[in-house]
């Protein structure tokens, strides 16, 4: 190993003087508003004041989500956008069809628009495996995502 230092960047957990945006999806809303709930947490606790710094845009379905999370990171208005919602498998091939356009499509917002977008969408292959993730065993996956929009905005900056 040399002994020279490494030249290393990472992004704090620091929400202060950041705008964030949050886009919830309203299929599957019980769920996707305990997301919210935790995603808002996080940010309070990380020093951000929602009520001026975070803008929550509500779309129809986890299929919408990428349409409204590109505009907003193409308005350069965000440091960091948080994608939130719940889909849950079916009978039909649908789910698929909704994950991977929604994935897909907020990865692609991200890297066109050089916002960070983090991805706190559920994809579930039933109702409890949801309910774990949103408050339950599982941990809260709003939170998570909101730790990541937070990181990944510093970090963004330094970059
Ligand atoms: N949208 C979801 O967010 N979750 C789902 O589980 C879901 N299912 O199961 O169908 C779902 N479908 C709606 C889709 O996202 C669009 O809103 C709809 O197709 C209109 O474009």
């Amino acid at each position: 190993m040399s002994k020279r230092k490494l030249h290393r960047i990472s992004g704090e957990l620091d929400a202060r003087g950041k705008k964030f945006g949050i886009v919830v999806s309203r299929f599957n809303n019980f769920i996707g508003e305990r997301l919210l709930a935790s995603a808002l947490e996080a940010l309070t606790q990380l020093g951000a004041n929602p009520s001026r710094d975070v803008t929550v845009v509500t779309v129809p379905g986890a299929f919408e989500i990428p349409q409204a999370a590109s505009r907003m990171a193409r308005s350069k208005k965000f440091d960091a956008l948080i994608t939130l919602g719940c889909v849950i498998r079916g009978e039909t091939p649908h789910f698929e069809y909704v994950c991977a356009a929604c994935s897909k499509g907020i990865e692609v917002a991200a890297l066109e628009s050089k916002t960070p977008i983090a991805f706190g969408v559920l994809t579930c292959n039933n109702l409890e495996e949801a309910i774990q993730r949103a408050g339950g065993k599982a941990g809260n996956k709003g939170r998570d995502a909101a730790l990541a929009a937070v990181e990944m905005a510093g970090l963004t900056k330094k970059l």
